[in-house]
């Protein structure tokens, strides 16, 4: 699966297939996009291991995570960077590979977002961030375009109460809030780290049919040549 190029682990004769990262808030929409762009064809679509963080061998870090994030912050999170690792480097089965989130927004979001605020003690964030440093210095792991839907969190609120998944209905709009702050930073002032990937904005507070749409009007900006039409 990976071999050694100058030093850096990389997957194997893969070099010419397009790699898109979906980000955004929880409840931004990246599952409808990700639906559309399934359709097309020849597109291999990964959604996010939510199903693993939910159950490893019985266990629900996600669930715990979200009851005592200064306990469990850290356990969700090794795993949560190991399984998008997975992800990153698992062999490509399609021309063009969409994926929703990354190992640099588990790190860049969600880890920041619990250290800053207080729940994740500095030594796991410590932890945390030497795994994320060894495994970006040591393996390639390309992303040709961020896809980035721009929400406010008072539309991600609205849209999770109807959503209703289990371990969420604890998530107030402060952590929206946070998680939005986090994203603007990242992607549009860009004053997180230097972005490896050009980012396309797509705003994402509209009703699903006019979503959509939009996302018909940007596919020619969001797939490669081959796949535009
Ligand atoms: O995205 C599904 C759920 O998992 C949502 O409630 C937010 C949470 N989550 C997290 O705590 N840490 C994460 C991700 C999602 C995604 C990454 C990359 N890191």
């Amino acid at each position: 699966m990976l071999s050694s190029s100058q030093g850096k682990l990389v997957r194997n004769g893969e070099d010419k297939k397009a790699v898109i990262c979906i980000e955004g808030n929880i409840a931004s929409g990246k599952t409808t996009c990700l639906e559309y762009f399934s359709k097309i064809g020849n597109i291999e679509v990964l959604t996010e291991p939510v199903s693993k963080w939910r159950n490893i061998r019985g266990h629900n870090p996600l669930g715990l995570m979200y009851q005592d994030p200064t306990r469990w912050g850290l356990t969700l999170q090794t795993y949560v960077q190991l399984t998008m690792l997975d992800r990153h480097v698992s062999a490509i089965a399609a021309p063009v590979r969409m994926m929703e989130r990354s190992i640099f927004s588990a790190k860049y979001i969600f880890v920041e977002n619990l250290y800053r605020s207080g729940k994740m003690p500095e030594v796991d964030y410590a932890v945390l961030t030497e795994w994320f440093e060894w495994i970006t210095t040591n393996i390639s792991m390309p992303v040709d375009l961020i896809v980035y839907l721009q929400t406010s969190p008072q539309t991600c609120h609205e849209r999770l109460k109807k959503r209703c998944r289990e371990e969420e209905k604890v998530i107030p709009l402060e952590y929206l809030e946070s998680i939005h702050q986090l994203y603007e930073d990242w992607l549009i002032n860009r004053t997180t780290s230097p972005l490896s990937a050009p980012v396309l904005v797509i705003p994402a507070d509209d009703n699903l049919e006019e979503m959509l749409h939009r996302y018909e009007e940007n596919r020619d900006k969001i797939l490669p040549p081959s796949h535009a039409s």
